[in-house]
């Protein structure tokens, strides 16, 4: 499974304070770190922290990039922050994200073409999330379209049922991992799923139990990829464990290590 360290967000203080002080070595401190605890991607996003993002990405991604070739996921709404954070981090990005909505498929497509790029699209239209399972996959089945008219291969698709906090929707959780079935079932190959995780424990108090939990559960339901604190390292050893269970690994009794010396590069 493809994990993407969530930790370089402008929403995390020591990040914001980093972009805003130009300090390169937290921001390539943490990129070391998540490549280290197993990620095989990083996620990039100036949150609120710059007052003009596009530079700001800009200069995140050249921070990073001083430090490794990690495959990056430029994490903007804005399309021409996107471009300059693509632009800097070179082919094999990831764009996260687009929406379903056509206007920004229309655009998002054509970039992911263009800068050889994959792309995480939300099942989010005019009207938002949607309230279930089968709302999900019906926009999903519109991004499958708009990536086959583009010619943007199913394997760099990765659709992104959108999780929500436990705490104020709780009846929507259990629409994630049926929605991730539901995603492989839509096109032959299949494009691929990934969730935003700690979404789910937002303002809540046992933050690590219930993002540890829910991945298990989405794990369990196939899920390709995932964007999360891979220094969170009982979160890695359950995703571990239960990837090995889903037999997706040959058991060996000391499999936390095997996987541990196998993916870190
Ligand atoms: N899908 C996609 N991309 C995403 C998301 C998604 N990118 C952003 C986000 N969701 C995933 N990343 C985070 C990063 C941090 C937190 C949640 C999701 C988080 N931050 C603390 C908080 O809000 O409580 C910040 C405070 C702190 O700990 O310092 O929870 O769903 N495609």
């Amino acid at each position: 499974m493809l994990v993407i360290g969530e930790r370089i967000n402008g929403m995390f203080k020591d990040v914001a304070k980093a972009i805003q002080e130009q300090d390169k070595k937290v921001v390539q401190e943490l990129a070391r770190g998540q490549l280290a605890a197993g990620a095989g991607a990083l996620d990039v996003n100036t949150g609120a922290a710059a007052a003009d993002p596009r530079p700001a990405m800009q200069g995140l991604v050249e921070t990073i990039r001083e430090v490794t070739d990690a495959p990056l996921a430029i994490d903007t709404t804005k399309p021409a922050v996107m471009e300059a954070g693509l632009k800097a981090a070179g082919p094999g990005s990831i764009i996260n994200s687009t929406t379903g909505q056509q206007a920004r498929l229309a655009v998002l497509m054509p970039m992911a073409k263009a800068y050889d790029a994959s792309v995480i699209c939300l099942t989010i239209d005019e009207k938002g999330v949607p309230r279930d399972a089968a709302g999900r996959a019906e926009i999903a089945l519109r991004i499958v379209s708009a990536a086959m008219e583009n010619g943007v291969d199913m394997p760099d698709i990765y659709i992104d049922p959108v999780v929500l906090p436990a705490n104020v929707a709780q009846p929507a959780v259990k629409e994630v991992p049926t929605s991730i079935r539901d995603i492989r079932l839509l096109s032959e190959p299949p494009p691929r799923t990934v969730v935003g995780l700690s979404n789910i424990s937002q303002g809540t108090m046992y933050r690590r139990l219930i993002n540890r939990t829910f991945l298990v559960m989405a794990v369990a339901a196939g899920l390709d990829a995932a964007i999360l604190d891979p220094l969170d390292a009982e979160m890695m050893d359950a995703m571990i464990t239960t990837e090995l269970l889903m037999n997706k690994n040959v058991y060996c009794d000391d499999y936390l290590k095997a996987y541990r010396a196998s993916s870190s590069g």
